[in-house]
Formats: structure tokens, sequence, C-alpha cells
């Protein structure tokens, strides 16, 4: 399918779910050749001792739906289960030069990969390699290789059993260059959330939904990215909760909702109104906002105080589990009205309208995405959420904290059982000890850090564990230049993407099973695990029929690498791991025994079993042992200045796709079919460039770091969204999005806030 094929724009009216995920769903089963398989894995679905949709990180109910899946789910599943095949027949046909042009989606459309392969120069063309001979190669030519200098990259989908092998043998190697997706997606909360409260993660659970009184919601979109979350927020509405959001853009999901799972509603019932407010918040507006309604808060405690009123902080919290408040609140206090309004882009009385909520609230979650993580000052934005929890005490008792909705199903786990750069959050002295090696104590690459050396042509090698790190990456142009020097790149992939077609010296291809798919080894049929956005672990097993019979397990594709790679260690036996992954479990649970206890007896708890989060219980595990306040270095967090013909361009998700993943060309609640080539714009930006809605433009870079990067053939979409804002497509917008461009602390990178130019 082409990309400019039947271009429609025309609002679009009905709520999020409905009929509209019926059709959504209907659209794309068919195209993917359904079988039963994809509709027993749906049955099965998020349901205890059933299989875990491989889409979002939500969490699952111990008593699930009848159908515990959404419109995005069931398009995740039948990706992964169409009847398509890539072949080595279909590498014969198409050379790599050729592919490297076709569009995301046709990659991946072509279906599952069956064979290993491996890229012939000569021909220019992959061709099939045995499993052994693979392994053999791989591990000869790492062997060649700076360990520290090649890099162990992890996509947030793969499970505990395969990612803690996957960092053991990064450690055996010697090296922890363990990027994983997470570094360019909630990074930010990582180090935030750390130093700020001590825990990394969501302090909340599941359950909290169910006591809380206000939701306060950030820069993420539930319609497309966490479906099955509009269920909790439709009981939560239906309940009388304020939901009150604040995004640049409508989203369909914040706005309203009609459940597929209620026949009256699909009917003769109204639609769900799900947010109470709805506030079109500017590009990094946020801290801006949030200091407005902390402003308003303090204010009316100190109004309290002089006229004997009832309090309003929650001083008893502030002063015994804080620090920092009087910094915090001066800055508060001193703040200028007018520039909260210019830096937020909303009215005085938005966020007094807001704040009011906040206050009259007992117990207040504030929920958030890439709005706020994806800045230049993403650190500050989260940090003005705790700020302003903490201002009530709303956080570490029910119904009230923080609830980051993370990305990948696994993103969270990934970093729970060592997939990590960072020596301090590695479990150096227990791996020491568990399987007598010396684990390395140099700090490994990030995301950013990664880049920076394959686009200087110093990485040696780079080893991905699914994901498209090529796609996913800012500064696409040099990416793509320097990834084509690497002296060995190694795929383990279900699909083909682009980070497979721009080969460099030695390159392959690993097809594995997915998650939907029976994995069985000599010890029978294997179970995995993952842990969602609430930290709770749950066992999936898979039981559709595998792709091919070619195919290995990721588990099995780790072991035969690490064996061909690393020297014999009795302590770490991969064969016998790989026929039991309760074995690996076991090992998971020595190396982490507080997180994992009597992890096997657990694996099928329903609604899987947490781990355990020491800021729930107001146990900080920070610096100071208190909870932190801070105040924010700047009030917008684009991080850089407004200027004539500069404008903060959004990259964003469409309802038709999983990050690179691209299942169609219908962002349905955009009301945008037929080409993801837009540029989403503000009616009188439109007007002040003197151009039309539906001309074609060129966005090009305003970094001002003397870069050419430039995007062209973009179509201009009039659209409902704040002046000097663009909205667009990640990933095809990536060319854009300057390296260097990123958050902060976290190095994440700054893809809802890249400063670009309209070239008419
Ligand atoms: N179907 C589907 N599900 C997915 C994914 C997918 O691609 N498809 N991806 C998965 C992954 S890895 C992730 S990380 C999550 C991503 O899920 P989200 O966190 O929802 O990420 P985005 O789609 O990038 O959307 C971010 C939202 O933030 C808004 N926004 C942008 N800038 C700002 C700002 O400055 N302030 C505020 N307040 N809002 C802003 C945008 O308008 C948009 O609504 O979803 C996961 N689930
Ligand atoms: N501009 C911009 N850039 C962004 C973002 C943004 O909002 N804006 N979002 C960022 C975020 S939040 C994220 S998480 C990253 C995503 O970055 P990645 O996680 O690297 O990318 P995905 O698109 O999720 O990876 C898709 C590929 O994963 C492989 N795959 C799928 N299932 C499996 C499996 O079960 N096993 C294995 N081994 N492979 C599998 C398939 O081959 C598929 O082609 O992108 C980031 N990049
Ligand atoms: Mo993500």
């Amino acid at each position: 399918m082409s990309d400019d094929k039947d271009v429609v724009i025309k609002e679009y009216t009905a709520p999020a779910g409905g009929w509209g995920s019926m059709k959504g769903m209907s659209k794309i089963l068919p195209k993917e050749g359904i079988s039963p398989d994809v509709l027993d894995a749906l049955r099965r679905q998020n349901k205890p001792e059933g299989v875990m949709c491989v889409s979002c990180a939500w969490g699952k109910p111990a008593k699930p739906h009848i159908a515990e899946f959404c419109e995005n789910g069931a398009k995740a599943t039948a990706w992964e289960l169409t009847s398509h095949r890539v072949t080595p027949e279909f590498f014969q046909k198409h050379s790599v030069s050729e592919l490297a042009e076709w569009p995301d989606y046709d990659l991946e459309q072509a279906g599952r990969l069956t064979h290993p392969m491996k890229y012939d120069a000569a021909t220019d063309k992959y061709v099939a390699v045995g499993w052994q001979e693979a392994f053999d190669a791989i591990g000869a030519k790492l062997k060649t290789c700076d360990p520290t200098k090649v890099v162990l990259y992890a996509s947030g989908r793969a499970s505990l059993e395969t990612s803690f092998m996957y960092s053991l043998m990064a450690r055996m190697w010697g090296q922890q260059n363990l990027p994983d997706s997470s570094n360019m997606c909630h990074e930010t909360t990582s180090v935030g959330m750390k130093s700020a409260i001590g825990s990394p993660v969501a302090t909340i659970q599941l359950e909290d939904y169910d006591k809380c009184d206000a939701i306060f919601v950030f820069g993420q979109n539930v319609g497309t990215n966490a479906p099955r979350m509009l269920h909790t927020l439709q009981e939560c509405r239906e309940r009388g909760v304020e939901i009150v959001t604040f995004n640049p853009l409508r989203e369909r999901g914040w706005e309203r909702f009609a459940s597929p799972q209620s026949p009256v509603q699909m009917t003769v019932g109204a639609p769900t109104k799900i947010s109470s407010q709805y506030h079109q918040v500017c590009a990094g507006g946020d801290i801006s906002a949030m200091l407005g309604i902390c402003k308003y808060v303090i204010e009316a405690d100190d109004r309290a105080q002089t006229e004997g009123g009832e309090r309003i902080l929650d001083h008893h919290f502030i002063a015994q589990h804080t620090v920092r408040f009087d910094d915090f609140a001066t800055f508060c206090r001193n703040a200028r009205w007018e520039e909260i309004v210019d830096e937020s882009g909303l009215s005085r009385n938005a966020i007094e309208g807001a704040a009011r909520v906040y206050m009259k609230a007992e117990r207040v979650i504030a929920v958030y995405g890439m709005g706020i993580t994806q800045h230049r000052y993403g650190i500050d934005s989260l940090y003005m959420i705790l700020n302003m929890l903490f201002l009530r005490g709303n956080i570490g008792r029910e119904g009230a904290g923080p609830g980051p909705v993370r990305g990948h199903s696994n993103v969270q786990g990934q970093r729970t059982v060592g997939i990590t750069e960072k020596t301090e959050l590695a479990p150096v002295e227990r791996l020491k000890e568990l399987f007598e090696f010396e684990p390395p104590t140099e700090k490994g690459w990030d995301t950013v850090e990664s880049c920076r050396e394959i686009i200087a042509g110093t990485a040696q090698g780079f080893v991905q564990l699914g994901g498209n790190f090529l796609r996913a990456t800012p500064e696409h142009a040099a990416m793509k230049e320097g990834w084509a020097k690497l002296p060995i790149a190694v795929h383990i992939a279900t699909k083909l993407n682009k980070s497979h077609l721009y080969p460099g010296e030695e390159s392959y291809i690993l097809p594995c099973l997915g998650r939907m798919e029976q994995d069985m080894q000599t010890g029978g049929r294997q179970a995995v695990s993952m842990e969602d956005s609430f930290s709770h672990i749950y066992g999936s097993v898979g039981k559709a029929t595998p792709a091919a019979e070619t195919l290995l397990s990721e588990p099995a594709i780790i072991a035969g690498i690490a064996k061909a790679l690393l020297p014999d260690n009795p302590n770490v036996p991969w064969d016998e791991w790989v026929g039991d992954y309760g074995l690996v479990r076991t090992a998971i649970e020595n190396v982490y025994p507080d997180k994992f206890a009597n992890f096997n007896e657990r694996l099928f708890v329903p609604g899987g079993f947490w781990k355990g989060n020491p800021a729930s219980h107001r146990e900080w595990q920070t610096d100071s042992g208190k909870a932190e306040f801070n105040v924010p270095r700047a009030l917008n967090a684009s991080g850089f200045a407004e200027k004539e013909g500069r404008f903060r361009l959004v990259t964003l998700r469409s309802n038709d796709q999983f990050n690179t993943t691209i299942y169609g060309y219908d962002d349905r609640f955009r009301g945008i079919k037929g080409t993801r080539m837009v540029v989403m714009m503000n009616r009188a930006d439109i007007a002040h460039l003197g151009i039309a809605d539906g001309d074609t433009v060129a966005l090009e870079s305003d970094a001002e770091d003397g870069i050419e990067r430039v995007v062209e053939g973009l179509r201009v979409v009039e659209y409902n969204i704040p002046e000097g804002c663009l909205g667009g497509y990640y990933p095809e917008l990536n060319y854009l999005i300057p390296l260097e461009h990123h958050a902060l602390e976290s190095h994440v990178p700054a893809g809802k806030s890249v400063p670009v130019r309209v070239r008419i």
C-alpha cells in the first residue's frame, strides 16, 4: 500500500471505543489472514494463566472482563499471528537496497520472519544460514570486538526471563552497554522519581483507581496507547471522579468513550464523558500549568492561615515527609500570573478551575506519558507533578499517587532484572557471588550515547533484542550513515524492519517466536513473565502454532550467542535454562530475593504478584531520606526560546501503529486517513504563513547547530492545536530531532518539542 492513496481528512465525531473500535479490528484482522489461533489468543488475553498482550503495559485485573482486550491489542495480536511469511525465497526476490526503500508498513506487512539469515554483500541479499553456523560466526566476530564498544539493545517487549539472560550475558562479557527502549520513553520517570521519592515507578496499583476522587492527566493518549485503561476511567467517572486533562491536542479517549463491552452503550446509551476539564496546554507548558495550580493552592492556604479558615496543605505530611518545601512555596508565591499564562498557553481562569478541583479532592492520582517525559526539561515537568501531589499528601496512601503509564508490555520489568547501563542499578555483588565472575563497574552507554558512537563510527557492533533502533532514534539521516558502517549487527526479531536493511560488514537476522506462540522446550511447554505499569508480575503462556518450525525462542537465541561468545561457566547452565525457564526464574529469585520470592509458585496469581514499592508506604529511599520538593529550572519544558517563525513540533503516534510498526494509514480519532505525511497546524498559523489547509510544505530543523535536517512532502492539516505548536507522526519525522536535543538528566530524546521552521 502506498502512503498517499485515498487521503481523507475529516473530523471524527464518534467516541473512543464504540463501533469505531469494532470496525478498526474488522479491518485489520482479515489483512493478516486471521486464523483460529488469533481468536483463541484474544479469548485468553490478559487473563490469569492466559497470554499477556504484547501491546501496552496497563494492568491486568484479577477479575478480568469477558473480553479483556482492546482494538489495538487485537491488532497487535493479529500482527504477530499473521499468516504472511518472509522466507528465504522472499529475500532471494528482493535485494536489501530495494527493501530499504519500502515503507515501514510494507516491510512488516510482508509477514513473519522464518529463517536465520545472513547478509551477503556480493549479491546485496540476505541468505539463509543454519542456526549453529550463525551463532558460531556471531560469537567469533564479537570476540574480535572490544566488548565495551558493542551495544546490546533491548526493546521493552522481551520477557523477564529473556531480559535477565541477556543482561547476564552482557556483564559476563565484561560490558553493560544495555540501552533499552526505556531510554527513549520513561527514563525520565526512572531518573526523576528515583531522585525525588526513591522509587523509579508508579506508587499506585490498579485498585487505587477504585478509591481516588480526582485524576490529573498530563500528556498521555489513552484511547490509542492504553485503551483498556478506558474501562477503569469509565468506572471512575460513574463514581463521580473528576478527571482534569492537560494535552495540546483534544485526544478522543480523554473526551468520551463507549464501552464495546456494554450492549446498552453500544446501541442506545450515550457515551461516557471522560474528562470533566480539558486544558489545551502548549507543548512543554505543563510546568507552568502546575506552577499556577500550586501557587493557587499555597496562597489559599496562606489566606486560611491568616483568616483562620481550614488549612488546605497537608502540613503534617510536608513537615514529616518532605524537604525543601519552603524554597518551593516561595518560588510559587513569587511566580507571576502573566508568565504562567504565557508559558502554559492557558488562561488564569482555566488554571484556577483545575486548582479548585485539586483542592477539593481527598485522593488524587496523577497520570502521565510521553507528553511529560520527552522534553528537554522533562524532569522538571515530572518534579512539578510530584510537587503538586506532595502539597496535599497525595502519595503513599490509598487512592493517591503518581501513575506513569509505561510503554512496552515489559519495559518496566527489563529494568527490574538488570537491563541497565548504570552500575548502581545492577546487582553487582549478587552476580559475583552467585555466578562467580567479575561484573563490569564502568558505566555503559544509554541510547543517546550509543547513537553518538554509531554516528562517530566508533561503535564496533550492535545486537538488538527486538525493536527497531535505527527508526526509533533521533537524527535519522546521520544514524543511517553510521549504522551502515557497523562491523557487525545482529537482529533478534519477529518481523522485518528498517534497522535490518542498512547492513554493515556483517549482519544477521535471527527470527524468534512471538509471545502468543507455543514455546516447547525439552522441559515441555514454557511460560514467560512480565511486569506491568503497577509493578505486578504475571506469567504468560503462548498456545498458538509457531509461525515456522525453524524459529527459536528468545532465550534459546541468547543462549546460542552466549555459548559461542563466552567461556564455559558451570554456574550458568545455558542449556538447562533453555530447557526449563523455571530455572531462569529461580536464578532471578536468587539475584533479587526481595522482589521475586517464590517466583515460580506465584507466577499465575490472578492480577499478578506485586514486587513492592517503598514510596507506596512512605519510605523514601532518597539522598535526604525524605520526599524532595524541587524548584523547576524553567517555566516551559521545551528548552528553547521563542523566535519568529520557530515552531514546537510534537511527534505523535497514530491510532494505527505500535511505535515503528505501522498497522495502517487510518488515524481514526484525529480524522486523518490515507497518509502519515502530514503536519497538523493551528488555523491562525496557517493564515500567518500565507498557506492553506491541504498545501504541501517541508519542515526544517531550527536547532541552530549548523546541521541541516529536512522532511519534505508534508500535507498541511488545519487542526485544533495551540498556536506555535505543530503535530506530526513519529517515526517519519525523526529526521528532524537533533541527537543532543534530549531530556537533560535522563537523555530521553525530546520528541515532544522539536524546534522547526516551515519551508513553503
Ligand atoms: N496502540 C499502541 N499502543 C502503545 C504504543 C503504540 O505505539 N501504539 N506505544 C507504547 C509505548 S512504547 C509507549 S511509550 C506508550 C506511549 O503512549 P503515550 O504516552 O500516550 O505517547 P504518545 O502517543 O507519544 O502521546 C503523547 C501524548 O502527549 C501529548 N503531548 C505532547 N506534548 C505534550 C506536552 O508538552 N504536554 C502535555 N500535557 N501533553 C503533550 C500528545 O498530544 C499525546 O496525546 O504507549 C504504548 N502503547
Ligand atoms: N520522535 C519520536 N521518537 C520516538 C518516540 C516518540 O514518541 N517520538 N517514542 C519512543 C518510544 S516511547 C519508544 S518505546 C521507542 C520504541 O522503539 P523500539 O522498541 O525499538 O521499536 P518498536 O517499534 O517497538 O519495535 C518494533 C520491532 O520489534 C520487533 N518485535 C516485535 N515483537 C517482537 C518479539 O516478540 N521479539 C522480538 N525479538 N522482536 C519483536 C519487530 O521486528 C518489530 O519490527 O521509540 C521511541 N522513539
Ligand atoms: Mo515507549
